[in-house]
């Protein structure tokens, strides 16, 4: 039974890559508070929004994302609520030299958990909302390829501490 209902949720959730066009459509109307568990077995957890030292400057956060679903799941953008934009990006060694580049794409394998942390993948939060203060708290939601979203709960930090 459980396993002929995951299968039916792969199904529907394979269903917008099918469709192209729609999958638009579709995801204006999806409620922006999905709950924790829209898609089966992803989690979200630690998400924390770092405030950038200097207004104006981007803001970064981190996040554990786990994957216990019945397949790969692959992470393609987060976005930040107070956020104009937002960039997925990993730290790459180049010689010795740390240095940023674009994450288009992650794939999270089944039972891996991927890690956003300070000195490695992290998401910069560009053009950030005034209102956005330490202390608070703002969503992320995670956008998985096929269209599945995922949102949690992330605390405002103060600059500085974590980097
Ligand atoms: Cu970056």
């Amino acid at each position: 039974m459980k396993k002929s209902a995951i299968l039916a949720s792969i199904v529907l959730a394979a269903t917008p890559l099918v469709l192209g066009g729609c999958q638009q459509e579709a995801a204006k109307k999806e409620p922006v508070e999905a709950a924790p568990d829209a898609k089966p077995g992803l989690s979200v957890a630690n998400a924390r929004l770092v405030l950038p030292a200097v207004r104006g400057n981007p803001g970064a956060v981190y996040f554990e994302v786990t994957n216990n679903g019945a397949g790969e799941a692959v992470l393609v953008g987060v976005a930040v609520t107070g956020a104009q934009e937002t960039m997925m990006h990993d730290v790459v060694d180049k010689g010795g030299v740390s240095e940023m580049s674009m994450l288009d794409k992650l794939p999270i394998a089944r039972g891996e958990t991927a890690s956003f942390a300070p000195g490695g993948k992290h998401v910069m939060a560009m053009t950030l909302d005034p209102s956005l203060a330490a202390g608070g708290k703002t969503e992320i939601t995670l956008t998985f390829a096929g269209g599945d979203k995922l949102s949690a709960e992330a605390a405002i930090e103060a600059p500085g501490g974590a980097n």
